[in-house]
């Protein structure tokens, strides 16, 4: 029958053309494809130790830390863990491992021991690039961690412990003895963890080629769409071992030749001395960040009159907010990136970025980038919608992942046939090509941007004893956006307390992963399939809120 006939697909496609793009070179020599001119330029300021790194020392830092890994028996495709607050030693590993055909896992230092070894495990990493105050967490002999010089490489970037190296011995080589390795740019060089639309965090395959194009597709072109000059410098306060400091931050600032100032972690006042002292003009933030800009009293004391873009992503920006941070800072251009790990990440940028820039409304997340095709579809039938119409937003282009590590249902339940990732975002695309995020179908909560995968806290609990079933679900919160809260059924007879809950998952997940709130509830409501239904614990939480 006609009315089962798929409509056509309607693209949306950036304002700005399309550009060539060298995706055939591996990210590294894209990176520093502009070395011989920016040779003696800052290319990394180090705010905890004052120590700049010109270009040309950066990029010799990096062949030497490739053939130092080399010398300890990396190859090219092994992987690399590194578990570091920003720092120059993650660069020059991340850098060094693109040199050798090998990719970087990054995590949170501040992770648990379990959570730790679950991301080692699964990206079956060779090696640890560590600090030493960290190493504890890899010796918890019951999680299963090989021992340390004996089948596990570790490496510190201060004083070594027992068995481990020091980044110093690695960095004490020759850096013409890098193995000659063929890249094809399909191999992976980053393989970030995100839980994606449903389920556990999965190794995303990040190649050089989605690499290479997710940079250009921001800074490369006559007009780019986030025009970075060389003598920017990029405020880098979010942690590289998240993808939208890594791909938005380092590595597009090393492209286009700008500076990158690492702080190893947010401190509201070093943050701003470090902005006023180095005269930072970029600056890549997320929603809580432009909180404690827009409102802490702080901020009025230093001089941030050299800043002229913010960058705001990873989770949404509420209007208020953005309009009270304009107030602060009121030279600066403000607006929004939105990614998605496994989307290479970014999807739209706000086109106010460009060098010829053009306005966009509040809360906008700017227009598709270039080189990639964007449709939105009807969850329900599939078919794509036209302009101001709600569904789930899915993209296509050289930029997006490979895939999950390992996992090839996984991948082709977020990348299907025809190349289009489906990110479980819902949004539209209005009059102006504008992106705008409305809501998410997928399981994910965002503690400030951070990822929560409620499917790993499901399973904690469900290894409780006093507990039979359990849904994890975002409720709102005004500080960080979203936070995770339980819906536990108890076992028959047990009357364990909802603090006690807490507590037993607090012992076991990282900060941000914490329950805030536990409702014990009869029964988890389900799909005949045995899906949990979330929109209907969400509605609850809703309706509680309003009582
Ligand atoms: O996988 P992930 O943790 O990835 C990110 C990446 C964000 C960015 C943002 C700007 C950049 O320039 C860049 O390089 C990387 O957050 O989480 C993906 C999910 O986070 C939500 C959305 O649900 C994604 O699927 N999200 C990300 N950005 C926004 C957002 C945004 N601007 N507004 C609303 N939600």
């Amino acid at each position: 029958p006609p009315e089962t006939q798929p409509p056509e697909t309607i693209v949306f496609r950036s304002k700005l053309p399309d550009i060539p793009i060298p995706h055939h070179l591996p990210l590294h020599t894209y990176c520093f494809e502009k070395l011989p001119e920016l040779s003696e330029a800052p290319c990394i300021i180090a705010a905890a130790t004052g120590k700049i790194y010109s270009f040309s020392e950066t990029h010799l830092l990096c062949r030497r830390t490739a053939a130092g890994l080399s010398k300890l028996g990396i190859e090219q495709g092994d992987v690399i863990m590194v578990l570091l607050q920003n720092s120059p030693e993650f660069i020059f590993t991340f850098m060094g491992g693109s040199m050798l055909g090998a990719m970087t896992t990054a995590a949170n230092p501040f992770c648990t021991p379990a959570e730790i070894y679950k991301q080692f495990k699964t990206s079956g990493a060779k090696v640890v690039i560590t600090q030493s105050m960290y190493v504890d967490k890899l010796r918890a002999v019951n999680e299963g961690f090989p021992e340390i010089g004996d089948g596990l490489i570790v490496v510190t970037t201060d004083a070594p412990p027992a068995d481990c190296i020091s980044f110093s011995q690695v960095l004490d080589s020759d850096e013409t003895a890098i193995p000659d390795v063929t890249i094809d740019p399909e191999d992976p060089v980053a393989l970030p963890f995100s839980s994606g639309t449903t389920g556990l965090p999965k190794g995303v395959m990040l190649t050089h080629k989605s690499l290479v194009s997710s940079i250009a597709q921001q800074v490369d072109g006559e007009n780019p769409n986030l025009y970075l000059k060389d003598d920017d410098v990029v405020l880098c306060v979010l942690p590289l071992f998240h993808i939208f400091a890594l791909n938005s931050v380092l590595l597009c600032s090393l492209r286009a030749g700008a500076a990158t100032m690492l702080m190893p972690k947010f401190e509201i006042a070093t943050m701003l001395e470090g902005i006023q002292r180095q005269r930072v003009s970029v600056a890549a933030v997320v929603p809580p960040l432009v909180l404690a800009l827009a409102k802490n009293p702080v901020v009025e004391k230093y001089d941030l009159t050299s800043v002229r873009i913010i960058l705001s992503g990873a989770a949404p920006l509420g209007k208020e907010l953005e309009e009270a941070l304009r107030s602060r800072v009121p030279q600066a251009i403000l607006g929004q990136g939105y990614g998605m790990t496994e989307a290479g990440p970014v999807l739209s940028m706000c086109p106010a970025f460009a060098k010829q820039p053009t306005a966009v409304k509040s809360g906008s997340c700017g227009t598709v980038v270039r080189n990639a095709e964007l449709k939105v579809v009807d969850p329900e039938t599939g078919f794509s919608l036209g302009r101001n119409q709600s569904g789930e937003i899915c993209i296509r282009g050289p930029q997006i992942m490979k895939g999950y590590l390992n996992d090839v249902d996984a991948t082709s339940k977020t990348i299907d046939v025809e190349g289009w990732l489906h990110t479980g975002d819902i949004g539209y695309v209005d009059d102006d090509d504008e992106v705008f995020i409305v809501d998410r179908v997928k399981e994910l909560i965002k503690f400030k941007g951070f990822q929560v995968p409620p499917a790993e806290l499901e399973s904690l609990l469900i290894s409780h004893p006093s507990i039979v079933d359990a849904a994890v679900v975002p409720q709102k919160d005004d500080a960080a956006g979203e936070v995770p809260v339980a819906f536990v059924v108890r076992a028959k007879d047990s009357d364990v307390s909802e603090e006690a809950i807490k507590e037993f998952i607090a012992k076991q997940v990282v900060f941000y992963k914490r329950v805030h709130k536990v409702y014990f509830i009869h029964a988890i409501p389900k799909s005949a399939a045995g899906k949990i239904l979330r929109k209907e614990l969400r509605a609850k939480l809703v309706a509680a809120s309003q009582t």
